[in-house]
């Protein structure tokens, strides 16, 4: 099995984790969907990566399908609960942490336009998607242990690779100082081998 993706992105971050997480085994092919001639395309129509391609060369995408699939791969370390409406909240939480990674890589992606071509309201709307994410993060957090209830979830795998895609991308936006609760949360995620080894870098 290989997963194809970049050292940026938080979506094909949250999928490494998943894998570090369950130990299973994988290729990591290093492909930038953005690179001129990127071979992204031939595994996903739409150029975006994460991709996993398993071992009969079928393909899945986006991050969402590939750690559902990764989860009912093995029975270890189950990190969705079974079903119900316990699995839709935790899917809830990854849907806001990835939209929070949606509204930044966008906003990113328009601040490295030429100057006169950028659109600064553009960016202002994505950043206040960013900002009531991460309050409604704060929130929802509150004072537990981890994003939904007693041990590691998807939630908290979604949250981390947000939360790492934020300082990464937007050092100025000071979300540890201006949530508190989230930096511990950060900080206790980044004890794990899974997401130290996955912090987003150039
Ligand atoms: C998002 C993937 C994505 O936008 C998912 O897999 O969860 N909802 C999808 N990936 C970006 C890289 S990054 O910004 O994380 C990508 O591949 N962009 C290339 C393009 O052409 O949009």
């Amino acid at each position: 099995m290989k997963l194809i993706g970049s050292l940026t992105s938080p979506y094909v971050r949250k999928a490494r984790i998943v894998l570090a997480e369950k130990k299973i085994d994988y290729d990591f092919v290093l492909e930038s969907p953005w690179a001129e001639g990127s071979a992204v395309v031939k595994f996903n129509p739409l150029g975006k990566v994460p991709v996993l391609v398993l071992d009969d060369d079928s393909t899945l995408f986006d991050s969402r399908v590939i750690v559902e699939y990764l989860d009912n791969m093995t029975p270890n370390n189950k990190l969705f609960p079974a079903s119900g409406r316990e699995r839709i909240t935790v899917k809830r939480w990854e849907a806001l942490a990835d939209g929070i990674c949606d509204a930044a890589a966008t906003a990113f992606l328009e601040g490295k336009r030429a100057k006169k071509l950028q659109d600064p309201q553009w960016i202002e709307r994505q950043r206040g998607k960013i900002a009531l994410g991460l309050e409604a993060l704060a929130g929802d957090v509150g004072e537990a242990p981890w994003c939904f209830g007693n041990s590691l979830s998807l939630a908290d795998v979604a949250v981390g690779s947000a939360l790492g895609y934020l300082s990464f991308r937007f050092a100025d936006i000071d979300w540890p100082t201006q949530y508190p609760n989230l930096a511990r949360l950060n900080a206790k995620l980044l004890a794990r081998p899974s997401f130290a080894d996955t912090v987003p870098h150039d």
